[in-house]
C-alpha cells in the first residue's frame, strides 16, 4: 500500500533527523535551533530520494528530478508550518490537550502531504492516459426518475429540442422506480416519437443505483447524468458536452462553485450543510462541485471500475474513481425543482457520510 510506504519512509526521515541533530550540536559544537534546521532540511532531501526510487517508483517518468524535490520541499515545510498552526488551534481553541493535539494535528498534515505530493508532485492524476471520442458520437443521458409526472413529459421534447438545435446526436435513458404518479407511463409513450429507452425497476431502490442500472443499457460513448426536476438546465447541454466532443476534456461538471455559478433560493441552513459536506471531500477529488448532479463523461472512464452507488453522490463515486486527466466545470446556477416534491431528506446525509469513508478507504488502498 503507497501510503503505508509514504508513512515508512517519514519514520525513517524521522530517526535519520535525530541522528543528524545529535551529531550537529553534539560534536561540531553547532547551537541546537541552526542543527535542528539543518537536519529537517537533510530530512527533506533524504525522504525526497526514498520517494523517487520507492514509494512513487511505478510513476511515468517525466521531467527532473530537481523540479520535483523543490515542490517537495515546500510541501513539507508548509506542512510543518501547518502541523505548529493545528497543535496550538485545537489546544487553545478546541481545549484538547497538547500531546493529543499534536497527534491530531500529525495525521492531518500527513494525509496532506501524502495526497498533494502524490498530485502534485510526483504527477500521478496528470499521465492517465484517456481514450478519445470519435467524430459525431451519441451522447446518452441518464435520468432517473420518482414521481416526476409534471416534469418528465416537458424536459424530454426540451431536451431531444436542445439536441436538435446544437446538432448533437443524442439519446435519453429514463431509469423509472415505478413511480405511483404513472411517471413511468409517459416516458414509456415518448419513445415513439424520441429516441429513448426507459428502464423500469420494481420499486423505489434509489437514486444511485437507478443511474447505474441507466449506465449499463446506454449505447453512447459520452454518458450524461441529469435530474428530472429542472434543477439542472437543459439549454446548458451544450456548453457542457461538447468539450468532450472535442476532446478537450474526459469529464465536465455542471458546477455551482466556479466563477458563474451559483445557486437560488436556498435557506441559509441547506448553503451551510452544503458548504461542510463539499469541505469532506475535498481530499477525494479537485472538482469544485464534488456533489453535482450533473456531469458528462467519456464512457471509458469508468470502463474498469465497479461503481458501487452508496448513497445518492454517484457523481461523486465517479470524480474519484474514474480514470481521467481533463476535468472541465462549466458553471450553472442551480434551481429548485420546477414541480412535484424532492425524494431526499436527512436519511441521505447519514448515507454520504459513510460513502465518503468508503471513497478515502478506496483512494488510500489504490
Ligand atoms: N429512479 C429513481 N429516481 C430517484 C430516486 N430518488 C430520487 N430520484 C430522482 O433523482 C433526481 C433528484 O432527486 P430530487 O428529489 O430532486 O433530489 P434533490 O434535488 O436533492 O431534492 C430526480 O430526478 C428524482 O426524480 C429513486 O429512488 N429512484
Ligand atoms: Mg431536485
Amino acid at each position: 500500500m503507497r501510503i503505508g510506504k509514504f508513512a515508512l519512509v517519514g519514520l525513517t526521515g524521522l530517526i535519520v533527523g535525530e541522528t543528524l541533530l545529535y551529531i550537529f550540536t553534539e560534536f561540531f559544537g553547532i547551537f541546537y535551533v541552526f542543527s535542528g534546521i539543518i537536519a529537517v532540511e537533510f530530512c527533506v532531501v533524504f525522504n525526497f530520494f526514498m520517494h523517487e526510487r520507492w514509494t512513487f517508483i511505478d510513476r511515468e517518468k517525466k521531467g527532473r528530478w530537481f523540479k520535483r524535490l523543490l515542490k517537495y520541499n515546500v510541501i513539507s515545510l508548509v506542512g510543518m508550518a501547518m502541523n505548529i498552526t493545528l497543535l496550538f488551534a485545537f489546544t487553545e481553541f478546541l481545549g484538547i490537550h497538547y500531546l493529543i493535539s499534536n497527534i491530531l494535528a500529525a495525521l492531518v498534515v500527513f494525509n496532506w502531504n501524502y495526497f498533494i505530493n502524490l498530485k502534485k508532485t510526483w504527477g500521478y492524476d496528470k499521465y492517465i492516459k484517456t481514450p478519445r471520442v470519435h467524430k459525431n458520437p451519441l451522447v446518452s443521458i441518464v435520468i432517473p426518475t420518482y414521481n416526476e409526472k409534471e416534469n418528465i413529459g416537458v424536459l424530454i421534447p426540451e431536451i431531444f429540442g436542445v439536441f436538435k438545435k446544437s446538432g448533437i446526436r443524442g439519446e435519453v435513458v429514463v431509469v423509472d422506480d415505478n413511480s405511483p404518479d404513472g411517471t413511468g407511463e409517459i416516458a414509456e409513450k415518448m419513445k415513439a416519437k424520441y429516441r429513448m429507452k426507459v428502464i423500469h425497476r420494481k420499486t423505489k431502490l434509489g437514486l444511485s443505483s437507478a443511474v447505474v442500472e441507466g449506465f449499463e443499457k446506454v449505447q453512447g460513448d459520452i454518458i450524461g447524468v441529469m435530474d428530472s426536476d429542472f434543477s439542472h438546465p437543459p439549454e446548458l447541454i451544450p456548453d457542457i458536452v461538447k468539450p468532450i466532443i472535442s476532446n478537450q476534456a474526459d469529464l465536465t461538471v455542471g458546477s455551482r462553485y466556479v466563477k458563474g455559478g451559483g445557486i437560488k433560493e436556498w435557506p441559509f441552513k441547506r448553503k451551510i450543510i452544503s458548504r461542510g459536506a463539499r469541505l469532506l471531500a475535498k481530499l477525494l477529488t479537485t472538482v469544485k462541485d464534488p456533489l453535482s448532479g450533473f456531469f458528462f463523461f467519456k464512457r471509458d472512464i469508468i470502463k474498469n471500475k465497479v461503481l458501487k452507488p452508496h448513497g445518492y453522490k454517484i457523481g461523486l463515486e465517479i470524480f474519484v474513481k474514474g480514470e481521467y486527466s481533463k476535468i472541465r466545470e462549466i458553471p450553472y446556477t442551480f434551481v429548485n425543482r420546477r414541480a412535484g416534491k424532492s425524494k431526499l431528506g436527512p436519511k441521505e446525509d447519514m448515507n454520504y457520510l459513510k460513502h465518503l469513508v468508503k471513497l478515502y478507504w478506496y483512494k488510500v488502498n489504490r
